[in-house]
C-alpha cells in the first residue's frame, strides 16, 4: 500500500486538518472513536491511503498535528474526535512564534523539531511504502510559515524521492484591499508582518515541495457568501470546502475508478518545470442550497465551473495567464471518458492554454462520488496567472523591506540580513551597502579608484552595516564620453569605469592573497547601465582607428 503522511502546523493547518479528517473518516465509514460502520468493501480496499488499522477495523488517522502554542492542540483535544487521534501525534511547544517567521524557524520551532522528527520517522517506519506527505498550513503564519518550512526542509532532505505537497493558505489580495466583515465570524486581516513572513515562506515552498496548492481566504469567503449565499460565513465554512478540495484530489487514489491518478502521475503530468508547482484548484458543484436541487449539473456543467473564475479557489483571474496544464478529477457517475475528454477538450478550445505542450488537459475518474452528490469534478490548474498572487504577496513586502520595518523582529531572532544595496542617488551616482550585520564584503571600481589617487587594482573591504556613497560618479563619465577630442578606442575604455566588482565572503587581489576575483566562492559583476548607453551612442557616431570592436 502507498500511504499519505499528513502534517498540520499552526493555527490554520490545524484547524484545516480536523475538517479534513471528519471528511476523510466520513468517506471511509471511520467514526469518531476510529472503528469502522461503512456499508461497502469499497471503503476499506484503499483505507491505509490515509489511516493505519491498530486492531481489527480500528483505525487512526495517519496525521501530526503542530503548534508553538497550546490553543490549537488543546481545541483538538477537547473536540468531538479527541479518541481518533493519536495523542502522541498532537505536538505543542512551550511559547508562540508571535507571528514571526524567524521564531518558527529559527529559535522556537527548532525545539521542537526533533519530537516532531521522531514522530514523522516512527509514523514512516510502519508504513508499506510511504508516497508522500501532505502539509497543511498558512504561509502568513510565524508557525505555519516558519516551522512549516522547517519541517518541509528536513523531510526534503530524508525523504528526498518521496512526493511533498502543500495546502498553502496564502494572505488575501494586497493589504489594502483585505475586507474585515463586521458581525461575522471569519474577520480576515492581515497582521503586519504577514508579507514578511509570506515571502520567507515561498522560498522554501518553490525550494522543497513537488505541489503547492494555493488557496486565500477572502476567495474562499466570496464562494460561501456570494455563490453559495450562506448569510454567516465563519473559518469552519471555509474550512469545510477547502477539506472537500483535498479530498477531491486524492479520490483516484483512494476509490476505483476509471482513470487512476496518484500524487507522482499529477505531478509528472502538471509540472513542466520544477519550480513552477504553484497550483489553483475549484470545485464543481458549487450551488447555493435554495437552488442546487432545482440544476441539472451533468458533465458539461461540471467542465464549464471548473474553469469558471467564479469557482476558483485562489484570488485570479485564468483569462489573465495562460493555462501550462488542468486535470480534472472526475468522481460519481459520469459519461464514458471518450465522451468526458470530448467534452473537456471543446473546454480547452475557449480556454487560453499554450500550444507547445500536447494534452495539457488530463482527466481522472473515481466511481464513488462525494456524499450528497451524484457526481463532482476538482479541478487543479498550472495556470500563468498565479503570478498576480505573488505580486500581491511583493508588493507590501518591498514596501516595508524599503523601510527595514519590523526587520529587528527577525534579526533579534538570529536572521541574517546579508547582500548588498545599489542606491541611485537623485544626481545618477551610484551608492553601495552592505546590508549584512556580520559580514564583510569586498568591492572595486576602477572610477573610484581613479577618482580618489588610487590603482585601478584596489580592491575596498566594506564592513558591515558600511556604505561607500558614490561609487560610480555620473556627471564624471558624462564630461567623458562628450569630451570633443576623445578618439573612439578613449570612449571604447570608459566601459570598464562602469563596471563595479563585488565578492562575499573573500577578497582578491594584491591585499586579499587571491589572484582574480573569479577564484572567490561568490562574486558579481555589475555593470550600471545608464553611461553604457550614452557610450554606445557616442561610439555609433565615431570611427575606429585600429580594428572594428563594439561596446
Ligand atoms: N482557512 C483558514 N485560515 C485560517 C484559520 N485560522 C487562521 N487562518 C489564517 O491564517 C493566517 C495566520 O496564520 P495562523 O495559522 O493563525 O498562524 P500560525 O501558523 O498559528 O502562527 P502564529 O502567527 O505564530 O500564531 C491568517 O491569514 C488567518 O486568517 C482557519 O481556521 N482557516
Ligand atoms: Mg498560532
Amino acid at each position: 500500500m502507498r500511504e499519505i503522511i499528513t502534517i498540520q502546523v499552526g493555527q490554520a493547518g490545524n484547524s484545516i486538518g480536523e475538517k479534513f479528517w471528519e471528511l476523510a473518516c466520513d468517506e471511509h465509514g471511520i467514526d469518531h472513536c476510529g472503528n469502522f460502520h461503512g456499508e461497502s468493501d469499497l471503503q476499506l480496499e484503499r483505507i491505509n491511503v490515509y489511516f493505519t488499522e491498530v486492531r481489527n477495523q480500528r483505525y487512526v488517522p495517519r496525521s501530526i498535528f503542530i503548534d508553538l502554542d497550546q490553543t490549537s492542540i488543546n481545541k483538538i483535544q477537547n473536540s468531538n474526535n479527541k479518541n481518533l487521534f493519536n495523542p502522541e501525534f498532537l505536538i505543542n511547544g512551550k511559547m508562540s512564534a508571535s507571528n514571526n517567521f524567524a521564531k518558527g524557524y529559527f529559535t522556537e520551532g527548532v525545539e521542537i523539531l526533533p519530537e516532531s522528527m521522531d514522530i514523522i520517522r516512527k509514523i514512516a517506519e510502519e508504513c508499506d511504502l510511504v508516497h508522500g506527505f501532505q502539509f497543511l498550513h498558512s504561509i502568513s503564519g510565524g508557525a505555519g510559515g516558519g516551522l512549516g518550512s522547517l519541517l518541509i526542509d528536513y523531510i526534503r532532505q530524508e525523504y528526498s524521492d518521496r512526493i511533498i505537497k502543500s495546502y498553502s493558505i496564502f494572505p488575501a489580495l494586497s493589504m489594502s484591499q483585505v475586507v474585515v466583515r463586521e458581525g461575522q465570524e471569519c474577520s480576515e486581516r492581515g497582521h503586519s508582518v504577514e508579507p514578511y513572513n509570506s515571502v520567507l515562506t515561498m522560498n522554501h515552498l518553490i525550494e522543497n515541495t513537488d505541489e503547492t496548492f494555493c488557496f486565500d481566504n477572502i476567495t474562499l469567503f466570496d464562494i460561501l457568501s456570494k455563490t453559495l449565499r450562506l448569510s454567516s460565513a465563519n473559518f469552519t465554512d471555509i474550512n469545510q470546502i477547502l477539506a472537500q478540495v483535498m479530498i477531491g484530489i486524492t479520490a483516484c487514489f483512494r476509490f476505483p475508478g476509471q482513470l487512476n491518478m496518484d500524487l507522482r502521475k499529477l505531478a509528472v503530468n502538471m509540472i513542466p518545470f520544477p519550480t513552477l508547482h504553484f497550483l489553483t484548484t475549484s470545485f464543481s458543484p458549487l450551488y447555493a442550497r435554495q437552488i442546487f436541487r432545482y440544476q441539472n449539473i451533468n458533465e458539461h456543467m461540471l467542465i464549464k465551473q471548473m474553469f469558471n473564475i467564479n469557482n476558483q479557489m485562489l484570488a485570479f483571474n485564468p483569462q489573465h495567464g495562460k493555462y501550462l496544464t488542468a486535470t480534472g478529477i472526475f468522481r460519481g457517475r459520469t459519461l464514458s471518458l471518450k465522451l468526458l475528454h470530448d467534452l473537456i477538450s471543446k473546454e480547452n478550445n475557449n480556454q487560453q492554454f499554450v500550444q507547445w505542450i500536447p494534452n495539457n488537459c488530463k482527466i481522472a475518474h473515481c466511481d464513488i462520488p462525494p456524499k450528497g452528490l451524484l457526481r463532482s469534478v476538482t479541478g487543479i490548474a498550472n495556470n500563468t496567472g498565479i503570478i498576480k498572487q505573488f505580486d500581491y504577496i511583493l508588493q507590501p513586502f518591498t514596501k516595508l523591506f524599503q523601510r527595514r520595518a519590523f526587520l529587528h523582529w527577525f534579526i533579534g531572532e538570529g536572521m541574517e540580513e546579508i547582500g548588498i544595496e545599489l542606491i541611485e542617488e537623485p544626481n545618477g551616482d551610484v551608492s553601495i551597502r552592505n546590508r549584512s550585520w556580520s559580514c564583510s564584503v569586498f568591492v572595486q571600481s576602477i572610477l573610484y579608484n581613479r577618482l580618489n589617487g588610487l590603482s585601478d587594482s584596489t580592491v575596498y573591504h566594506l564592513q558591515s552595516r558600511r556604505s561607500i556613497p558614490s561609487i560610480f560618479n555620473l556627471s564624471i563619465i558624462t564630461q567623458l564620453v562628450n569630451n570633443p577630442s576623445a578618439t573612439y578606442e578613449s570612449i571604447l575604455d570608459l566601459t570598464k569605469l562602469c563596471t563595479i566588482q563585488v565578492s562575499f565572503k573573500y577578497g582578491w587581489g594584491y591585499d586579499f592573497g587571491q589572484r582574480e576575483i573569479t577564484s572567490t566562492p561568490c562574486w558579481l559583476s555589475i555593470l550600471i547601465n545608464e553611461p553604457l548607453r550614452l557610450i554606445d551612442t557616442r561610439l555609433q557616431q565615431l570611427q575606429p582607428q585600429q580594428a572594428t570592436t563594439s561596446s
